[in-house]
């Protein structure tokens, strides 16, 4: 239905313009339309726009560097792996001396349907490779099965599928295939550790041989499971299951070193599983193995993937979610472990899309804008709160503390997440971004020969570098964005992007193919996996030898923590102070009024009665510009840069003129979380009410404390009367009656989220009663009352230290 009426708006919107033109036609510009109304014929002109900075940046690379892997776009010659210094791994984990901008590059062409540049590029990587990939280069298994293995496949998915735009028929012998596969069995030996982890880096031409320990001991998880994608592929193109079956295993087994909280670790040693760092997120080095779970349950049709994507996004929801932001948080105990995001974590609220959760992906996308309109970028790494104080530092010194990785190589992530959700919801908010980014690339980030990133965000200083992703990534995201109508949105393929914006799809014909005739019978593999299972089952049996006397959930037994900033025993308040972040008041008193800008009685916002969901009814569009105010800070050189939401020109057209933005409450916030061992299970009703039969699993509340005349979260004061009526009596004990008067209370709580989910102001959360004790042993023979923390009212009212939280009853 929505799109439906949207793409009825949009052809009335293009004859409007159409009468339009003659007088609001920007001609200084060469445009014969008025912008910010996203006609067909603006949204032609950007889509022509996003393809010359691609074939500018591809046609330098052709000529003046190739067959090296990168143009560096300012001094305008090759970026070349390091031969002098194989050790230098920065530059070589993707340099392999393989033409990665090349072989990156190919589907984007493909995307743009141009079947002649296709042709002439799938030629040239044929002639480039007549020996395969026998290279002596050490490179990142990762970073090559991405970059290069998925490239080759998924360009050989175009050549070969007759309904695309670029079909090669005739004009195609299967070379990309051809050379996937030789990289696969290239990288494929990685895998042959004891554990059947894969070591982070090999040989192209050697192997694992010769190989120093430094270059194999630390592999991140992203690394450790996610090739298993790429090579499932591998496997159903070509029937050999050994790519997915010793790929698969890596994946699973990096499932299965998770914590009690279904938390990973973001690195560790493949031969030994230590465990380098007990930090879990969603950023660097753990990024994709969400994304892969998630795409490869859609792309495979595969459950246990799904089942994977499902407990590791409660688990993140549960335990490093803010509204804002994913932080990262301790793997075992969840305590918030650093105080910055990076970069690279905005490829999340495209997941999130995926997974139909549009409203949490709004919410995530938001924080990533907020971040363009700040830096001119994403900064690597930001810190969200300060880790340092703060005071008396002036504007380069304060921008210089909060940004730990000053640099912006022009990332993929925002403005992917940005085309998800233009798709999942029409909303011309997230063309603005797109416009307002290619503004950027065309001004500030277009070098002589390409595009080139930010070396120094505080100071605006150029990047001499176009990494891979930027051609195959960046613009091509950018360009669908402007592209309905592309084949990829038409298809019914069901189209999954990988990790690097490769397309991949397996038709109907494919995936029986490969089930009737796959095969597995490498020696080496298959004896290498009998060993890894045997050696797991050992484990196991002796794991379960030991933990027979021992009991098993003692640890996790009743509530855990109960964060609250008044009465804390000496020992809590010692970790409070340690992890203060974790409990930090989520907002902060004051008001956000939009006021930079006049509203104009525009004369296309008369004729066009159209609006943008987010910014007309979103109400916190303006919110973390007051909860970060301590850390987003702008350089001195962006001073008058755009806020890209407030544009005036998109906002006139727009906006309807309504606009509204809820005042920050003036209320604390803190989280309690109750784990119990079992499983988390739960219900949520129609209408965004919670049901809980049981309390096992960890629950995490986030209860807001309100005061007489308080300002609460959803903009409300909260009015005298309300409290003289609660009642704070526990019904089932005297203790509260101690308190004090119980015809009124001087604060309530309210639960404002459960579990990462926002509640409404409206929804209220149900128990059942018999949730709250358990005389019986259960699941590992823990008993519990929890009772002893909380109490009931006679209005059902569930009581925290004696006062009502008023939207929880236990019935
Ligand atoms: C790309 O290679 C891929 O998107 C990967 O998943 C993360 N890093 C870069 C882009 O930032």
């Amino acid at each position: 239905m929505v799109w439906y009426y949207t793409e009825l708006y949009l052809v009335l919107i293009y004859f409007i313009s159409l009468l339009d033109i003659a007088t609001a036609s920007d001609h200084s510009r060469g445009q014969d339309f008025a912008p910010y109304h996203f006609t067909d014929k603006e949204l032609i002109y950007y889509r022509n726009e996003v393809k010359s900075l691609f074939y500018e940046s591809l046609d330098n690379y052709l000529e003046i560097a190739y067959p090296f892997d990168e143009l560096l776009p300012i001094s305008c010659v090759a970026k070349k792996r390091n031969f002098d210094d194989p050790g230098d791994i920065i530059t070589n984990d993707v340099l392999g001396n393989f033409t990665t901008t090349l072989i990156d590059a190919l589907t984007t062409v493909a995307v743009f349907n141009d079947r002649d540049k296709f042709k002439e590029l799938v030629n040239l990587v044929k002639e480039t490779f007549p020996n395969g990939f026998a290279i002596d280069s050490t490179i990142q298994v990762f970073e090559t099965t991405i970059r290069i293995l998925g490239s080759l496949i998924s360009a050989h998915l175009y050549a070969t599928d007759p309904s695309k735009k670029v079909f090669l028929g005739d004009d195609y012998d299967g070379c990309l295939l051809d050379l996937a596969i030789d990289l696969g069995d290239r990288l494929l030996p990685a895998f042959l550790t004891n554990t059947g982890l894969p070591v982070p880096r090999i040989n192209l031409l050697t192997g694992l041989n010769g190989l120093t320990m430094d270059l194999v001991q630390e592999n991140n998880v992203a690394a450790l499971g996610c090739p298993m994608f790429e090579f499932t592929m591998l496997s159903v193109l070509t029937n050999d299951a050994k790519y997915e079956i010793m790929t698969r295993y890596a994946f699973d087994k990096v499932w299965s070193l998770r914590s009690d909280l279904d938390l990973l670790p973001m690195s560790l040693n493949p031969q030994t599983l230590a465990v380098y760092t007990q930090i879990s997120g969603i950023g660097a080095s753990i990024d994709s193995i969400y994304e892969y779970a998630l795409k490869g349950a859609i792309l495979f049709d595969d459950q246990d993937l799904y089942e994977v994507w499902h407990d590791s996004y409660t688990a993140l929801n549960i335990n490093s979610k803010q509204d804002w932001l994913y932080a990262n948080v301790h793997q075992y105990t969840s305590m918030l472990a650093t105080p910055w995001i990076d970069s690279l974590s905005a490829f999340f609220p495209g997941l999130q899309v995926l997974n139909g959760d549009i409203e949490a992906a709004t919410y995530q996308n938001l924080m990533s804008l907020k971040l363009w309109d700040t830096y001119g970028g994403i900064p690597e790494r930001w810190n969200f709160q300060p880790d340092c104080p703060l005071q008396g530092l002036n504007n380069s010194e304060l921008v210089d503390k909060v940004l730990p990785l000053e640099w912006y190589p022009l990332r993929p992530e925002f403005i992917e997440s940005t085309y998800y959700l233009f798709r999942a919801t029409n909303d011309p908010f997230y063309l603005n971004t797109g416009a307002h980014i290619l503004k950027d690339l065309k001004t500030r980030f277009k070098q002589k020969c390409g595009l080139a990133g930010i070396q120094d965000i505080r100071t605006g200083e150029p990047q001499d570098r176009m990494e891979s992703f930027v051609l195959s990534e960046t613009l091509k995201y950018l360009f669908l964005l402007f592209d309905d109508k592309n084949e990829i949105h038409k298809t019914r393929d069901n189209i999954i992007f990988s990790t690097e914006a490769q397309p991949m799809w397996i038709s109907t014909e494919l995936k029986h193919r490969y089930s009737r005739n796959r095969y597995f019978n490498e020696t080496i593999y298959v004896d290498h996996i009998r060993y890894v299972v045997d050696e797991d089952k050992r484990k196991l049996e002796k794991e379960l030898k030991n933990s027979k006397n021992s009991k098993q959930f003692d640890l996790v037994k009743g509530i855990k923590r109960i964060y609250n900033e008044e009465a804390m025993s000496p020992a809590m308040q010692q970790i409070h102070d340690r992890f203060k972040y974790q409990i930090s008041e989520y907002y902060k008193p004051g008001m956000c009024v939009i006021s930079n800008f006049t509203q104009h009685k525009d004369r296309y916002q008369n004729k066009v009665m159209l609006s943008s969901n987010l910014l007309n009814n979103f109400s916190k569009l303006f919110e973390i510009e007051n909860i970060y105010n301590e850390t987003l800070i702008k350089p001195d050189y962006l001073k008058y840069y755009d806020q890209m939401e407030i544009n005036d020109q998109f906002y006139k057209i727009w906006s309807s003129g309504k606009a509204i933005s809820t005042p920050s409450s003036s209320t604390f916030s803190m989280d309690i979380v109750i784990d119990l061992p079992g499983k988390l299970r739960w219900n949520m009703l129609g209408n965004g009410d919670i049901q809980l039969d049981t309390m096992y699993g960890r629950r995490k509340i986030r209860l807001e404390k309100i005061y007489p005349n308080d300002l609460d979260t959803y903009g409300n004061y909260a009015e005298e009367t309300v409290f003289s009526r609660l009642d704070r009596n526990d019904i089932r004990s005297e203790r509260c009656i101690e308190v004090g008067n119980n015809t009124s209370v001087p604060y309530i709580y309210r639960a404002t989220r459960i579990n990462g989910i926002f509640l409404s102001e409206s929804n209220n959360i149900y128990i059942n009663k018999k949730a709250f004790i358990s005389d019986e042993a259960h699941e590992g023979g823990a008993k519990f009352n929890l009772f002893d923390n909380f109490g009931l009212n006679k209005d059902h009212h569930l009581l925290l230290e004696c006062i009502p939280i008023v939207n929880i009853f236990l019935e």
